[in-house]
């Protein structure tokens, strides 16, 4: 298949875009590196080194294996450049990854949420128009979040679900509470997504992902040159990504608030094998379907107990702090989320363990020495404005 894989230079969208060139695919990876310049901007870096720019990673990958990635440095904001290169490419999937992923960076201040909603919405509906007009048959698999739901008292569905309301019933979609102006993003998306199937019969997968962890896949270890990006900063580092850092290089585990916070997470190779699953089997036309994509929900206390308990297996003592929570956010709450789809169409789950923590203890020990500790506490604030409920 023609497969177009939008921020592909990004943590998912590199090591995505090598599994399915090794799968046989015909692969084009588009990035306008926006992730690489927050970094340069706020002083902050991967900790796994790599390459410069996509055309030095798809060459390295072509040097490797033998396989060709073919790469666009563009904007897809720029409606320009999403006409060309579906023009050009004529995509029979697409893997929308291209967007502003952090929930602290778009709750930095006015500029950074306005940054975030446009980046996010507007390039979106450039793709849902680039692909009414010119690839009106090709599946659409877009990430979205867990967060689009927040943290309700009752069981979350897989994006819809049956309402009964004064003797007549519908089924409509789930009720959504984001937590952060990034989390508002996807649920406009999913709005304007669900809109272009209802009405112009496009298809797609919305693919409502927890946080993602882990540095490896088993094409990033092929060679220190095909590495994907692994953050640890306060604004774009994940819970256990940092807690896992933060244990080899001795800093107190970062637990905002009570850690009470439950969230769904998966390895990062499930994420990978959890959009294929969803291209092996496309949605109807005009259908608009979404799975929530995780594997294992736990709370950021479990996790920092996890880390803790590997890290005493190979001899690291590990503290855990509980730092002012400075996002708001219900720290203890029901949480009860259905993922059954992705299941019933095959995913093995890699689930968490002590080995798995143990084993990204040792790749963040090999690049320890490019640790930034200047951006590891969190400075942004969700109350920067008006104090709010958690709600
Ligand atoms: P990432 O920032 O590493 O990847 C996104 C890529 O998109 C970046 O390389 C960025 O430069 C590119 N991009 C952003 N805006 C663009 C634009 N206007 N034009 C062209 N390229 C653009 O983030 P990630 O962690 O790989 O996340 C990928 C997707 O998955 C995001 O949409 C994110 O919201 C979603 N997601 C991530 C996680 C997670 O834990 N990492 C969890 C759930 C959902
Ligand atoms: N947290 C801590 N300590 C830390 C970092 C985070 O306690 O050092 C807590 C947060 O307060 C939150 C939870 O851990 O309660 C998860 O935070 P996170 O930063 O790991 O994840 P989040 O901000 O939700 O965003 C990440 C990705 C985003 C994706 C989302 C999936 O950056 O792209 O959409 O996970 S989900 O959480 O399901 O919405």
């Amino acid at each position: 298949m023609r497969i177009l894989i939008l921020g592909g230079d990004g943590y998912l969208g590199w090591p995505t875009s090598m599994r399915f060139a090794r799968l046989g695919h015909e692969v084009h990876a588009v990035d306008n590196y926006l992730r690489r310049h927050a970094h340069a901007e706020a002083g902050t870096d991967s900790l796994t080194p790599i390459a410069a720019s996509l055309p030095e990673r798809a060459n390295a990958f072509r040097g490797v294996t033998g396989l060709e990635i073919g790469v666009s440095e563009g904007d897809l904001l720029d409606w320009d450049v999403v006409e060309r290169i579906f023009r050009d490419f004529r995509p029979e999937a697409i893997v929308h990854y291209g967007e502003m992923p952090s929930a602290p960076y778009s709750m930095i201040d006015r500029e950074h949420a306005v940054f975030t909603q446009t980046n996010n919405v507007i390039n979106t509906l450039n793709v849902l128009y680039a692909m009414a007009e010119f690839a009106p048959d090709a599946h659409l698999v877009k990430l979205g979040t867990m967060g689009e739901y927040g943290t309700p008292d009752i069981d979350i569905e897989e994006g819809f679900i049956e309402i009964h309301h004064k003797g007549r019933s519908d089924i409509l979609p789930f009720p959504k509470l984001p937590g952060s102006m990034y989390h508002l993003t996807k649920v406009h998306d999913s709005n304007n997504i669900h809109f272009a199937c209802r009405i112009w019969g496009l298809r797609s997968t919305d693919l409502n992902q927890g946080v993602v962890y882990g540095i490896e896949t088993e094409d990033t270890t092929l060679d220190e040159r095909l590495n994907t990006r692994f953050d640890y900063d306060e604004v774009f580092g994940t819970a256990l990504n940092r807690f896992c850092l933060q244990a080899v290089i001795g800093h107190p585990l970062t637990v905002y608030g009570t850690g009470g916070q439950t969230r769904g997470y998966l390895n990062i190779v499930d994420t990978i094998r959890c959009v294929e699953l969803a291209i092996l089997n496309p949605p109807e036309a005009g259908e608009y379907r979404v799975f929530n994509q995780f594997t294992e929900q736990f709370s950021v206390l479990d996790l920092a107990r996890l880390v803790q308990s590997a890290g005493k297996q190979v001899g690291i003592d590990v503290r855990v702090d509980h730092l002012d929570n400075p996002r708001v956010e219900r720290e203890e709450h029901y949480y009860k989320a259905t993922h059954t789809k992705l299941l019933d169409l095959g995913l093995e789950p890699h689930l968490l363990s002590e080995t798995l923590i143990e084993s990204m203890f040792a790749t963040i020990e090999r690049y320890k020495a490019r640790v930034i500790f200047d951006h590891i506490l969190p400075v942004t604030r969700w109350r920067g404005i008006r104090e709010g409920s958690a709600r």
